[in-house]
């Protein structure tokens, strides 16, 4: 057995119950074969791929709450620190009922190579909870922060671990996060990004994602001899990534035509709308069907369905696994060439390969979504001078970044024979910075 498929078997075997986790592994560890089989023995004599697939550290606690009711409620708290070997734990917290061991180790694997890519001083993190944050009043949600930061406090700070947002918490909970950790610890620091403009956070933070999301494909379109303005764009989500990737789509001469949230999907034959869909998502926090009765020509449909509508590039932009082969083979059928991944692992392994196959361009989530992280490490430096860059300077910083990660993917592709494949591309060059660093820093 080759060595990557002794580390395959033995991630297998110590998480039997992990499929998302698992799932990321293979994922990343198929990709790197040639790389590995370049350097095989002095990895496996250093069990690089062994202490790269085990999380350096991984903290669960107990985070207790008083609802609004006066009853107790307890959810599981998670922090992943995968990673720390090119800087400081960082990636984002996420609060949805289906949060699990699985699902926030496969988040913090992912981050580590994302946040090499972005090529910042930054680790791999995750974390998150099951707690549910729909249908809870703000004071719920506050007390649910303040007992979960509580906690995470003892494990994070500004040189250590730096959380940010990801589904479910977005800027109302880092600010309740921040205010705790900053009542408990005295200190005034960069420990969290995402914050609010008023106390430390970054211009171009929110839209980052999104944005980030558009110029990577935008460049990748280009690369290829093709070009985005013009071009139908079917989106899912609704949340902070979806919104502002809508939101760049039309700035760059496209057309974005569909969201989704956990119950429905429109289609808007006009385009969306990005200022409904913000009042709809970001200040009523309410429902798509809410979106309809705004926009008489759109359509609301109850379940999953972006995936039929037409169009010329793809961007799943909600969950993991959102989109499945028969999704791929629908999306082939109808004509789009282009997919990017605005969520993380939101298409299945099959589904993945399916595009590659048909010659779809396809972009893993690790490149295209960095862009978050990648502001959010420009917040950590604004932070650390005590100075606030604008927000032409920082969005102009996040798209050269972007066109880098994909030119460093690309270029990666073509040195390892496989051209056009960025997902090898993307697993191979976030690896091989973190692979190096490890090395150099001896058996820890
Ligand atoms: P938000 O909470 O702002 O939005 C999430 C959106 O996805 C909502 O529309 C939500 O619907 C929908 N959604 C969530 N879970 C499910 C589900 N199980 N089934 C169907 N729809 C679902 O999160 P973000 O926009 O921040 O995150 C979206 C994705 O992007 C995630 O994969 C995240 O990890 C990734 N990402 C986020 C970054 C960031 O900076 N925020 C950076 C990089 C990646 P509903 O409102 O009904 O729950
Ligand atoms: O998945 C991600 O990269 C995020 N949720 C953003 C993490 C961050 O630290 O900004």
């Amino acid at each position: 057995m080759s060595y990557v498929d002794d580390i395959l078997a033995r991630v297998k075997t110590q998480n039997p119950n992990e499929p998302e986790f698992n799932q990321a592994v293979y994922e990343v560890l198929e990709s790197l074969r040639p790389v590995i089989e370049k350097n095989e023995d002095a990895y496996k004599r250093d069990a690089l791929l062994e202490r790269l697939t085990t999380p350096e550290r991984s903290i669960l606690f107990r985070v207790p709450w008083v609802d609004d009711k006066g009853q107790v409620q307890v959810n599981n708290g998670y922090r992943i620190q995968f990673n720390s070997a090119i800087g400081p734990y960082k990636g984002g917290l996420r609060l949805h009922p289906t949060v699990n061991l699985s699902v926030i180790k496969f988040l913090g694997f992912e981050q580590i190579f994302k946040n090499s890519l972005t090529g910042l001083p930054i680790g791999g993190g995750k974390g998150g909870s099951d707690f549910d944050p729909k249908g809870k009043s703000d004071r719920e949600i506050m007390a649910f922060c303040q007992s979960f930061m509580t906690e995470l406090y003892k494990y994070v700070g500004a040189d250590t671990d730096v959380p940010a947002g990801d589904i479910g918490v977005g800027g109302r909970e880092i600010g309740y996060l921040y205010g705790q950790y900053k009542r408990i610890t005295g200190l005034y620091e960069g420990v969290l990004t995402g914050k609010g403009l008023t106390y430390g956070g970054s211009l171009a933070r929110t839209q980052a994602t999104g944005y980030g999301l558009l110029y990577l494909t935008e460049e990748m379109l280009k690369c290829n001899g093709k070009e985005l303005a013009g071009k139908t764009v079917v989106v899912s989500g609704a949340g902070n990534v979806a919104t502002y990737a809508i939101e760049k789509a039309w700035q760059l001469g496209a057309k974005p035509v569909t969201c989704s949230d956990s119950t429905g999907w429109i289609y808007d034959p006009d385009g969306i709308d990005g200022a409904t869909l913000k009042e709809v998502k970001e200040v009523r926090r309410a429902r798509l069907t809410e979106y309809a009765k705004a926009r008489p020509n759109s359509v609301y449909h109850e379940g999953k369905g972006v995936w039929t509508i037409k169009c010329d590039v793809a961007l799943p932009c909600a969950t993991q696994n959102e989109l499945n082969l028969e999704d791929a083979k629908t999306l082939v059928a109808n004509g789009c060439f282009a997919v990017a991944e605005g969520a993380n692992m939101p298409t299945t392994l099959e589904a993945t390969k399916y595009f590659q196959d048909s010659g779809v361009l396809f972009c893993p989530g690790k490149a295209s979504n960095a862009g978050g992280v990648a502001t959010s490490a420009l917040e950590m430096s604004q932070n650390s001078e005590r100075l606030s860059w604008t927000f032409e300077e920082v969005d102009a910083k996040l798209k050269t970044i972007m066109v880098n990660i994909f030119h460093n993917l690309d270029a990666a592709a073509k040195e390892y024979g496989m051209e056009g494949n960025y997902v090898a591309g993307a697993n191979i060059a976030g690896f091989l910075k973190v692979a190096t660093a490890m090395q150099a820093q001896g058996i820890v």
